[in-house]
This record gives structure tokens, sequence and C-alpha cells, in this order.
């Protein structure tokens, strides 16, 4: 007799299933950008014990307290509708870390700091990008060395009042520079670029951070009633952080609109660009143009061809999917990013489905409107750093596409094979 065994989801699965998805994003960086996301998170682990045994004789609970309550804080803060939007103010240490350094030393604000970050993985994300905790994870990795160097270099002060001013500068000075290297690593930018990044834009928010924090310090030795002074910094920078993710919001509006075109609704070229940056290796790209456009043009009018490049890009995006980023590069051109390809086979099959899609449209006031496409597709190599080389070969195959007969597909490696002198 076969014993079944019931399946329960254990808490184990989801966990794993967040491992496996959450580690997209990451592969998605640069190989560079990784390797610094490594050494900070190593740094970081390595730093952890050197914190704790920095402690003041701190009791264990006030660091479990400290952590709990600050996260309990970004919890509590974050807007129930959009929390999102809210959680990059709390994201950045903030006050609590701050006070907490310069007041209790690195185990206390190291607690805080985590507890932060936990309560931030699990604040939904909104913004497509990477999982919230992976944001953690990272902002955690930067952060913890951020801490110990601060409270190491709090000796520059020359009294105990100036100290919280020593640590909040290198707070800023630390932040910066790592956030800033972090930023342009995964932008490929250079170093420096990174940097400039760092000590301006991210700065400027950090510096603000600081300074309130100074005064939170200040403040609390001086008088301890002052308390409630602390509370309206804290109120302060809460509104700050809701006026700056406002404007972050619209700024984000503005951006999106930039990357549309306005004829499809599809991403245009821009926004294709960007997303070449972030290609898989095993990405393959599709260029997809209309045939004898013009004439369409010219037989049924402009407005109607503006509905069948509406309509095609409809077909192009449905065929293809979530798998794919579809944009319009302008006129009758469109091109596809496909995120993961095993072979030829499988591209050239992917590009015939849609290419036969567009091929059966039909306008049921003009049935003697007949659309059709040619494609060229190639594949990302390994070591080409982006799918612009990839978008090259895909050119050409559509262009032998076109002088062939139109209406049909080529692979780039096929023209390779039976044209060896074409290079
Ligand atoms: P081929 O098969 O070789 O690609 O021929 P074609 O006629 O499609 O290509 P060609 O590049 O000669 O013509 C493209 C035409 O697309 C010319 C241009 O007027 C038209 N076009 C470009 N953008 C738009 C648009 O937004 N709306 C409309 N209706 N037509 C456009
Ligand atoms: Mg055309
Ligand atoms: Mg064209």
């Amino acid at each position: 007799m076969r014993v079944v065994i019931p399946h329960h989801r254990s808490f184990i699965e989801p966990l794993t299933d967040l491992l496996r998805t959450g580690w997209k994003p990451l592969a998605a960086l640069p190989a560079r950008a990784r390797w610094w996301w490594l050494a900070t998170i190593l740094a970081s682990v390595a730093l952890a014990p050197l914190c704790l045994s920095q402690a003041d004789a701190l009791p264990v609970f006030a660091l479990a307290l400290s952590a709990l309550l600050n996260g309990l804080l970004v919890l509590a803060t974050a807007p129930r509708r959009n929390r999102s939007t809210l959680l990059p103010t709390f994201d950045y240490g903030g006050i609590a870390t701050l006070a907490l350094l310069a007041s209790f030393g690195p185990a206390a604000a190291l607690a805080a700091f985590i507890g932060e970050k936990a309560a931030g993985a699990f604040v939904p994300d909104a913004s497509g990008q990477r999982p919230a905790w992976v944001r953690s994870v990272y902002n955690l990795a930067w952060g913890s060395p951020c801490i110990v160097f601060s409270w190491a270099m709090r000796g520059l002060a020359p009294d105990r009042t100036l100290e919280p001013v020593a640590i909040a500068a290198c707070w800023w000075l630390a932040n910066g520079v790592l956030v800033g290297t972090m930023a342009a690593l995964a932008q490929r930018r250079s170093v420096r670029d990174g940097l400039r990044i760092g000590m301006t834009q991210e700065g400027w928010l950090r510096l603000q951070e600081g300074a309130l924090s100074i005064l939170a310090v200040v403040v609390l030795w001086t008088n301890p009633l002052l308390l409630v002074v602390v509370v309206l910094l804290v109120i302060g920078q809460a509104m700050t952080g809701l006026r700056l993710f406002r404007e972050y919001e619209a700024g984000a509006a503005a951006r999106d609109q930039a990357r549309k075109d306005p004829l499809t609704s599809l991403p245009n070229r821009r926004a294709f660009e960007e997303a070449l940056e972030s290609r898989s290796t095993r990405a393959a790209v599709l260029m997809l143009d209309l045939d004898h456009f013009k004439r369409i043009n010219d037989t049924f009018g402009h407005d109607v061809g503006d509905q069948v490049l509406i309509r095609v890009a409809a077909v192009i995006q449905a065929s293809l999917g979530s798998l794919a980023f579809c944009a319009r590069l302008g006129g009758e051109e469109f091109c596809a990013l496909i995120a993961d390809v095993a072979d030829d086979a499988e591209m050239f099959g992917v590009a015939e489905r849609v290419r036969l899609a567009v091929s059966q449209l039909q306008f049921e006031d003009r049935a003697d409107l007949r659309v059709t496409i040619s494609i060229g597709a190639a594949r990302c190599r390994a070591h080409e750093l982006n799918a612009r080389a990839a978008i090259t070969r895909a050119d050409q195959a559509l262009l032998c596409a076109k002088r062939n007969g139109r209406d049909r597909t080529y692979v780039d490696t096929l023209l390779e094979a039976s044209l060896p002198l074409a290079s």
C-alpha cells in the first residue's frame, strides 16, 4: 500500500521562492557591481562582532528594544495606502540610527539599523524594481561599515558635545561614498561619477539627517526635558520625507512619460536603451519592421496607418507577453528584448508566432487591408557587454528578410553560416 503524504506548504517554501525570484534583480547587475555588493556584505558580517564588542555595557534588552522600536516606527509611519512610497525616507538610517550611534555606540545603532531594514523588507514594494528585502540587505551591506567608521571617527571631536557632530559628518561621508560607488557600479558609470552622485544627490539627504541627529543628541545631553524638541524633529523629518516623495512620484511620472511612445503606448527607444543595460545572458533581440507601410499610408491614408501601428503594437506585445520588453523605436519599426531564450530554434519559434499573429490581423471596415512584418532575430552572446551587438546582427538579419521577399523571419546565425564572406 502506498502511503500518501499530504503536501503542506511549509514556511520554508515562500522563503525559497523569495530567494529564487529575489536573486534575479541582483543577477541582472553588472559583474563588478555584484562583487562590490558581495564585498560590502562580507565587510558588514565581519564588522558586526566588532560593533557588538564595543557596546558600552548596554543591556541586551535595550539593543533588542531599539531594533524593535525602530522597525515598528517604519511600519507605523509608512501610510497604509501606497506604503512603499514613503519607505525610502526611513530607508536611510535617519535620526534613530545616528542618535543611537552618538549616545549608546555602534551596537545600539546597528541593532536599530537592522530592525529598520528588517521592517522595510516586509513593506510591500510597488516600484517594480528590486524587491524590498533585497534593498534591505543591500542597505545593510553599506550601512554597517558606515556605522563602524563613524563611531571610530568620533575621536576627531575635541570634546563630548562635539562628538555627535564628528559622528554625523563621518556618517554622511561614509554613506555618500558607499551608496554613490554602488550606484555608479550598478549603472556602469565610473567610480568618480559615483562619488559625485554620492556626495551631491545622496549626500544632501544624509546631510539633513545628520544635522537633525546632531541637534537631537545635543539637545538630549543639555536638557533631557527637551525630548519634545526631538519629537518635533522626527515629525519634521517625516514631513520632509512626504514632500520629497511627492516630488519623487511626480518625477517618476514625468520619467515614465518621457519613455513612452504616445501613439502606441509602448515604451520608446529611450526606454529600450535602458532595458538593454540590464538584459540577462540568455536574452535575444527581435527587430520587427512593417512591410511596405508607406503603401498602406498612401492607399488608406495616414490615420489608417496610425491605427495599423496601434494594432500591430498590441499584437506584438500580446504575443510576446511579459517575457519580453517591446518598444517602438520610431516610424514602423519595433524591437523586442526577450529575457530568456534557450537556443536559435526557440527564438525563431517565438518570432514566427509574432509574425503570424500580425499577418492574421483583421480590420473590420477594411477587408482589403493586409499587414505583414519582417523580423530579424539575434541572441546575445556571453562575451558581449550589452545587447547592442545583438541588435546590429538582428538589424542585418532584418535587412536580409526584406531583401528576400518580406513577411519572414531571419536569424543572424543562419546568415553567418550561409554567407561566410559577408562579415
Ligand atoms: P519596407 O517594407 O522596406 O520596410 O517599406 P516601408 O514602406 O515599410 O518602409 P519605409 O521606411 O520606406 O516607409 C516607412 C513609412 O512609415 C514612411 C513614413 O511616412 C511612415 N511612418 C512613419 N511614422 C509613422 C507614423 O507615426 N504614422 C504613420 N501613419 N506613418 C508613419
Ligand atoms: Mg517598413
Ligand atoms: Mg522602416
